[in-house]
């Protein structure tokens, strides 16, 4: 890798260390969701970065793909279970992280299976490793204190620009004999839950990606393109961060991209039986 790459990579991690050491001090009885997004984000531009993604808030049976709108008035309680999922880039070289934390509790049972099998995993990232057995030791590590994968959730490559890439690192077992190569970036993440092991779609999405060129109908929905495009670098986005537009509008021109194929829409992921799910993540260059 590129000395230059290298040094934007170290300091999107550097960034985002700081930042999650901030926001673990947000989590407390009381505050509104929306408050831990705001200031989350507003930290890595101020640490001299960019979100490549919004702060994703998971709670308890959310596992991924939630972050408050601007409307939002929800506050985190005693006993939450609440996944934090942060993106930070450097000239579109990304550190994608995760954490959860039990509010009010120093431990949890499912915290501690998904931190010590990401350490577990973590020691399989290598060149030469096969997805197979990352996988399997992921599997393996969660069943040992008695809580499955979500078996659709995976950790993934980092590219420049782009927030999930080659390769798939799936929760649970396969047979994918793909290795990990030398200079890859990957984010290995690990979901447990006392549940199914499945996520679910629900809607409506909050969270939104540039797709593809296309000439929408409406002037907002050109607007948002846009923006999509340049503002946002075609990483994710969400609603809230498209405070110009009113409410109504908002919704039809993403209602009109989506259709026409120009963005994409990342519906919440909940586990399938509404059980909790904790998430831990980290990412290595190989
Ligand atoms: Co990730």
């Amino acid at each position: 890798m590129e000395k230059e790459v290298l040094e934007k990579y170290k300091r999107a991690e550097e960034i985002s260390t700081k930042v999650i050491e901030f926001s673990k001090g947000l989590l407390k009885d009381g505050i509104k969701i929306l408050e831990i997004a705001e200031s989350v984000e507003k930290k890595i531009f101020e640490l001299g970065a960019k979100p490549a993604f919004p702060l994703n808030i998971g709670i308890n049976e959310v596992a991924a793909h939630f972050t408050p709108a601007s409307d939002d008035t929800s506050i985190l309680k005693v006993g939450d279970l609440v996944k934090i999922d942060i993106g930070v880039h450097v000239d579109g070289y990304i550190c994608d992280r995760a954490f959860t934390i039990c509010v009010g509790d120093e431990k949890h049972q499912l915290i501690e299976a998904c931190e010590k099998t990401l350490k577990e995993a973590l020691k399989l990232i290598k060149p030469g490793a096969k997805i197979c057995e990352i996988s399997e030791v992921v599997e393996n590590s969660l069943a040992e204190f008695g809580f499955n994968p979500i078996r659709n959730l995976c950790g993934h490559g980092l590219e420049r620009f782009v927030q999930h890439a080659a390769p798939s690192i799936p929760n649970a077992k396969n047979d994918i004999k793909d290795e990990l190569k030398e200079n890859q970036v990957i984010a290995m993440e690990v979901f447990g839950t006392n549940g199914s092991g499945w996520v679910k779609e629900s809607y409506p999405a909050l969270i939104y990606q540039f797709a593809n060129d296309r000439l929408p109908r409406l002037l907002e929905a050109r607007k948002i393109l846009d923006m999509a495009k340049f503002k946002f670098e075609k990483l994710p986005f969400t609603k809230r961060w498209l405070k110009e537009f009113s409410p109504l509008k908002l919704d039809f021109a993403l209602k009109e991209l989506v259709n026409i194929d120009a963005i994409k829409a990342f519906p919440i992921l909940k586990e399938q039986t509404d059980a909790l799910v904790a998430q831990a993540e980290e990412t290595v260059i190989l």
